[in-house]
Order: structure tokens, then C-alpha cells, then sequence
């Protein structure tokens, strides 16, 4: 596994160093040499996150210029009266668009989709299947915006994969590898495009090309942000639990790797008792977080596969599947497999190769690569 990762993370480095070296330049365009500097990592608490894992919370420093699509999603949720329930019900249209049975009348009643006012509840996502047949729900504490929108999809791909495969034996009754079950949803989300946006009725008019580096931007720092983080997570707890981590080295240890591999530092001297990786959920939470960096991978070929079986033939990242029969047949079998299969097997027949392999995403983003390649010149770019 090792292995496979370090083969993954070099096919993808290079993208997210011309993102990290652009991303700099814009913030030290706007902040001065005294806060970001020219060369060197980023601070980490200019990337509008609290983890530095996803920078879409400073589109508005790194947009390109003339490059505006026209529309905000934020904006256009709340102006066309979208509330958490209609996010959730869109979501679903989506995965019944590609011929999946709707969800049961329980996810409606059982399922916690806002914040509740009388009670402390953990607002971090998720999904659940309370008897592994059809007991489906989810937790999460909706707000109208564009990332949340993104999520309920994350969240319903795990619904939708659980009920479809829960037909086999009782062990096979999981994704086909965990990176597979976050996939699932957030390969749904990439057909948020435009072109799907204006089909809701969501939008009026699809954005001209120009438009088109400033949308690959946003996705980019979404998706391409975030692998390093993704590889983060695990390489620490890795090291923790080998031992080669000891508790007085915790927080250290956790600087030290989001410098190696994101590029960032803290903005000042971390207290003798800080314990930053403690603020991200999973950890306390013990759950795995080397999925999310594969899941990052796979979505794309998903992507590249099911397109293709679309008959689609523009930019990856122009590619709806919505409403697309073939596609959706794919992907339904895909699912009913579940853990019936090794994983290899189920991604040959997705997507005809057995590996897990980090060239799609490289594709999807090779308009916006070579975009940054061409802004980054005279850049001393790394750190
Ligand atoms: O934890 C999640 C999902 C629930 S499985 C909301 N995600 C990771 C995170 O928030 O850190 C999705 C992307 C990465
Ligand atoms: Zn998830």
C-alpha cells in the first residue's frame, strides 16, 4: 500500500506544486513579502481552511482573471430558494437520473439534515446504514452553499453504494476498497457542471469558454489541494503507530509533514502543548484517511471511464453524466458488486486497467496545468 501511494503521489506531484507555486505568488501579491513571501511554503492560515485541505475559500485571491463564469453557486442556491431538503431531493434526481430506485420513505423521516436547536450533535458529515439493507440516513448539518451541495452528493454516493450491493452475502456487503466508497458520491459531484447546472434550472446561460480556466481553478483547489492533506493524515498516524512518533513528538511531527508534503507552515511557534492533528476529526475519530487521497485518484478515472462510456467527447472536465443510460448501467453493476470481487477486478471492468492510477486526474486539470506553467515562468517555484 506504501508503495502504491508514493507511485500515485509522484504521477500528481508536479500539478499540485505549479498549484502551490501560483497560489503563493497570489499570496504574496496580496499580502506582502512580510506575511507570504515570494519563495519558500505557504502559511498555512491564509488558505481560507481550517485544516489547509481544500482552498476554495480563496477563489476570489487566486481567480483568474477574466475568467468569471458568470454565476456563484453560493448565490444562485439561496436566490433560487434552495433550502437543505430540495439540496438533498437534487441530489437524489441526480442518482436516479442514472436509473437507481429513489431512496426509502425512512431517509426522509430518520435522516438529521440541519442542525438541531436543542441539542449538540457532531455536524461532521456522514452516512449510515443502519441494518445493511435499507435503513439509509444521513447526518449532516446542511447550510445552502455550494461546498454542502457538493457534499450531500459525497454523502448520498455512500447511501446509493450501500443499498446497491445489498444483494451480496453479508461479507461482501462493502465498497470495492475504501477509496471506492468515498468515490462514489464525489464522482457524482463532478457532473456539476454548467451545462447540468442550466438542465436544473439552476442557471439561465452556460458560461463561455473563457470561463473555463477560472471553473478548472475552483475544482482544482477542491481536488488538487487536497492530495497532499489526503497522504497527510495517514503517513502521521502511520508513524504514530509504528511507534516511530512518540506522544512528545506528535505535534511536531504533523508540521513536519504538512512542510514535506503540502508545502505549508504554521503561521507562528506552535505551544509546547498543541496538538494539531487532534483538530482534525478523523483522528480522534479513528477513522482511516488514506481513502480520501485514493478516492481523489479513482473519481477521475470513474470519470474518464464512464464519459467515455457517455460517448462524451469535449475536456473531461466539461463532462455531465446526467440523465446517461449507458453510464448510469455501468456505474449501477459497478456498485452491485460491492466487495464480492477483488477491487482490481471491478476497476478493470469500470474502467479497463486494474490499477489505481493518477493520469486521469492529470488529464481532467491540463488545460489549468498548462495555464499555470505558462503564469509560474520566472517563478522559483517549490519550497
Ligand atoms: O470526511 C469526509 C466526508 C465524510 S466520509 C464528509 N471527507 C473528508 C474530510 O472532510 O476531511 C470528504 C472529503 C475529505
Ligand atoms: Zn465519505
Amino acid at each position: 500500500m506504501e508503495k502504491t501511494v508514493e507511485r500515485l503521489w509522484t504521477q500528481v506531484q508536479p500539478l499540485y506544486n505549479d498549484l502551490h507555486c501560483y497560489t503563493r505568488t497570489k499570496l504574496n501579491a496580496k499580502y506582502g513579502d512580510a506575511v507570504q513571501p515570494k519563495t519558500g511554503p505557504i502559511r498555512a492560515d491564509l488558505l481560507g481552511n481550517m485544516w489547509a485541505q481544500q482552498w476554495n475559500g480563496i477563489y476570489d485571491i487566486v481567480a483568474p482573471p477574466a475568467s468569471d463564469p458568470g454565476y456563484d453557486l453560493n448565490k444562485v442556491l439561496v436566490a433560487k430558494n434552495y433550502d437543505p431538503i430540495k439540496m438533498v431531493k437534487t441530489g437524489e434526481a441526480f442518482f436516479t437520473s442514472l436509473g437507481l430506485a429513489p431512496l426509502p420513505e425512512t431517509f426522509w423521516t430518520r435522516s438529521l439534515i440541519t442542525r438541531p436547536r436543542d441539542r449538540e450533535v457532531i455536524c461532521h458529515a456522514s452516512a449510515w446504514d443502519l441494518d445493511n439493507l435499507e435503513d439509509l440516513r444521513i447526518k449532516m448539518c446542511t447550510q445552502v452553499n455550494a461546498e454542502d451541495f457538493s457534499t450531500v452528493h459525497h454523502e448520498l454516493g455512500h447511501n446509493f453504494y450501500k443499498r446497491a450491493y445489498n444483494k451480496q452475502d453479508f461479507l461482501f456487503r462493502n465498497g470495492a476498497n475504501d477509496g471506492f466508497h468515498e468515490a462514489i458520491g464525489d464522482f457524482i459531484a463532478l457532473s456539476i457542471t454548467p451545462e447540468y447546472l442550466k438542465q436544473i434550472g439552476l442557471i439561465s446561460k452556460v458560461p463561455a469558454a473563457d470561463a473555463d480556466i477560472g471553473l478548472l481553478m475552483d475544482r482544482a483547489l477542491e481536488k488538487v489541494a487536497f492530495l497532499p492533506f489526503g497522504l497527510k493524515v495517514d503517513k502521521w498516524r502511520w508513524q504514530v503507530f509504528r511507534g516511530e512518533t512518540l506522544p512528545a513528538n506528535y505535534n511536531q511531527a504533523w508540521v513536519d509533514l504538512g512542510l514535506k508534503y503540502q508545502g505549508i507552515i504554521p503561521p507562528g511557534t506552535r505551544p509546547g502543548d498543541a496538538f494539531d492533528a487532534g483538530a482534525k476529526f478523523h483522528v480522534p475519530g479513528n477513522t482511516p484517511y488514506l481513502r480520501y487521497f485514493l478516492s481523489f485518484i479513482l473519481q477521475f478515472q470513474f470519470q474518464r471511464a464512464l464519459c467515455d462510456a457517455a460517448g462524451f467527447k469535449g475536456p473531461l472536465s466539461e463532462c455531465s453524466i446526467y440523465g446517461n443510460e449507458e453510464a448510469g448501467r455501468k456505474f449501477g453493476a459497478m456498485l452491485a458488486k460491492g466487495a464480492s470481487q477483488p477491487w482490481q477486478d471491478t476497476l478493470y471492468e469500470l474502467t479497463g486497467t486494474r490499477q489505481m492510477d493518477g493520469s486521469a486526474i492529470i488529464e481532467y486539470f491540463k488545460p489549468l496545468q498548462d495555464w499555470l506553467r505558462e503564469q509560474n515562468k520566472g517563478e522559483t517555484c517549490g519550497w
